[in-house]
């Protein structure tokens, strides 16, 4: 049996145009299920849309549908996207799937059972958008702590659950374990919400009925957080007839999502699964968000950058390469310009990556009929960079283990700067000239090749299309030559590949002629 790995993301809101926040979450979860599949994991990937509630209840009535006729637009629009980025998720579930729909009643029931559910009344301050309540001390101006906007003093009947009897338990969570990354966020939960007091969570509704019905009690539906959560379980089978999949796959390794839903994920879902009596995941891991003109990016703001326009004119790993080194790895934020996002693109990938392997295939070809060398005498210099080539596979391999995506590429890219040195450095074009530098040459192009496919090798779990140009320009045919652990091996079989220009790998980009098209498009 091969190891397992179990990762999500959040499932979304369908509340109107998806943008790039959504595509950052889930290209990053991506990378990793790619990584761990490469290492040889077995690997369920999920992600969905989370489509119940009075928000989206509403808008479909803004806009005359049913909430149902609503959504299915929105994931139909949010499944081109994740074809477009090619997100490699096992599976996508809707939150108005029947069988989700049926095992949410089936949780319900059993902590109701269990006394972990109970009925009373609630009086407090409810905010719609979040459709959270809160008492008067947790308000922050007045307003919604959490999203900043209006509350309004509402009185219901309501189910609630016993949040305050896991509060030791999850305090010990959180600050005994590694269970939420990055550990910044720790104190924030645990001097916000849980030093104060955990009060038992509102788990019904009755002032609208967009959602999962309490099976005893129809007048109420069941909270959407409890709904939405709960899918980490219900995808998997979790109380179905064939729960083969939760056996396998649970607990999740690793939950992803930004900050703002931490809480949810760090002290509301652990404390259900201990009602449930149901292993823990083993990581919350949230990141910050990307902000544009300073503001989150979000539907609502109206401030969203459109991910189909940026991936059908700079093509899908353009976009995948900025996503994954968008945001800092301490969980703080970043902030998405066209500009920063035309500069990476030329930096990064066109003059560093691109050039170095046009630069080598062409060497190749020049020197030695296309047929990479193998490499004979060697001096210090080349010892150096053998080296550097030889210590980057731990070094990113120990980066993406930690999560940390943008520090894993800086690696990468880094390798490709040290590797265009390394040409200016030996001059292949000076030791061409001498018959008695021949064997040296071979070294040189022998190591930039070696180089290059270790570079193509590591880029396989964030990029798509470019690690395949690479091997195609190198020649590189052999599964052995691709795979991960072969990175930084200098494996003998890539002497006597026979290289191939091919078109260039990301064509340059015209800063100011791109900030004008995109100002007109976006
Ligand atoms: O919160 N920067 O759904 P949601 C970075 N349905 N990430 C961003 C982002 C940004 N500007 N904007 C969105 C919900 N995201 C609930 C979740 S889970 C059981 C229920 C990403 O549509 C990020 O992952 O508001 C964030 O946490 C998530 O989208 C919020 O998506």
């Amino acid at each position: 049996m091969s190891k397992k790995y179990y990762i999500t993301t959040p499932i979304y809101y369908p509340s109107g145009n998806w943008h790039l926040g959504h595509c950052y979450t889930t290209v990053c979860c991506d990378a990793l299920a790619r990584f761990k599949r490469l290492q040889g994991y077995d690997v369920y990937y999920l992600t969905g849309t989370d489509e119940h509630g009075q928000k989206i209840q509403e808008r479909a009535r803004q806009q005359n549908m049913e909430p149902k006729e609503f959504v299915n637009g929105l994931v139909d629009d949010i499944k081109k996207l994740w074809k477009l980025l090619d997100i490699s998720y096992t599976k996508f579930i809707r939150t108005t799937d029947p069988e989700h729909e049926a095992a949410v009643q089936k949780i319900f029931t059993k902590l109701y059972e269990k006394g972990d559910i109970y009925k009373s009344t609630y009086e407090g301050w409810y905010c719609t958008p979040c459709e959270s309540y809160w008492t008067q001390t947790q308000l922050k101006d007045g307003n919604c702590p959490d999203c900043g906007r209006e509350v309004k003093l509402t009185k219901e009947d309501s189910y609630f659950f016993r949040l305050s009897k896991y509060q030791d338990r999850v305090e010990e969570l959180l600050t005994k374990t590694d269970f939420l990354e990055p550990k910044s966020r720790v104190n924030e939960m645990v001097n916000n919400f849980i030093r104060p007091g955990l009060n038992d969570l509102s788990v019904s509704r009755t002032s609208f009925d967009w959602g999962v019905k309490v099976p005893f009690d129809p007048d109420h539906v069941i909270y959407v957080w409890i709904d939405a959560l709960s899918n980490y379980i219900t995808a998997l089978g979790y109380t179905s007839d064939n729960e083969q999949d939760f056996e396998t796959y649970w607990p999740a390794d690793t939950h992803m999502m930004a900050k703002e839903i931490i809480r949810f994920h760090s002290i509301i879902w652990p404390a259900i699964l201990m009602a449930l009596e149901l292993p823990l995941p083993k990581k919350v891991f949230a990141h910050g968000w990307l902000l544009f003109g300073g503001d989150k990016m979000s539907k609502s703001k109206g401030n969203v950058v459109d991910p189909f326009i940026l991936v059908d004119r700079y093509g899908l790993d353009a976009v995948r390469y900025y996503l994954l080194t968008a945001l800092p790895a301490d969980g703080t934020d970043g902030t998405y310009t066209n500009e920063a996002f035309i500069k990476k693109i030329n930096t990064d990938l066109v003059n560093t990556l691109g050039n170095l392997v046009s630069r080598t295939v062409a060497m190749t070809e020049q020197y030695f009929d296309g047929v990479i060398p193998s490499p004979e005498i060697k001096d210090e210099l080349d010892q150096d960079f053998i080296n550097e080539i030889k210590s980057i596979r731990d070094k990113v391999t120990d980066l993406l283990e930690k999560i940390q995506f943008s520090k894993a590429l800086e690696e990468i890219i880094l390798l490709t700067e040290r590797a265009n040195k390394y040409i200016d450095q030996t001059t292949p074009w000076v030791l061409a000239k001498d018959p008695d530098k021949k064997s040296r040459l071979k070294t040189v192009i022998y190591n930039l090749c070696e180089s290059i496919r270790t570079v193509a090798v590591l880029l396989r779990p964030f990029l798509i299309q470019t690690p395949n140009k690479i091997f195609e320009q190198l020649g590189v045919k052999d599964d052995e030559l691709i795979a991960i652990e072969s990175a930084g091996q200098f494996p003998p079989k890539l002497a006597g590949c026979k290289v191939k220009k091919g078109e260039i790998i990301f064509p340059r980009l015209k800063l100011e002629q791109e900030l004008e098209e995109l100002s007109k498009l976006c």
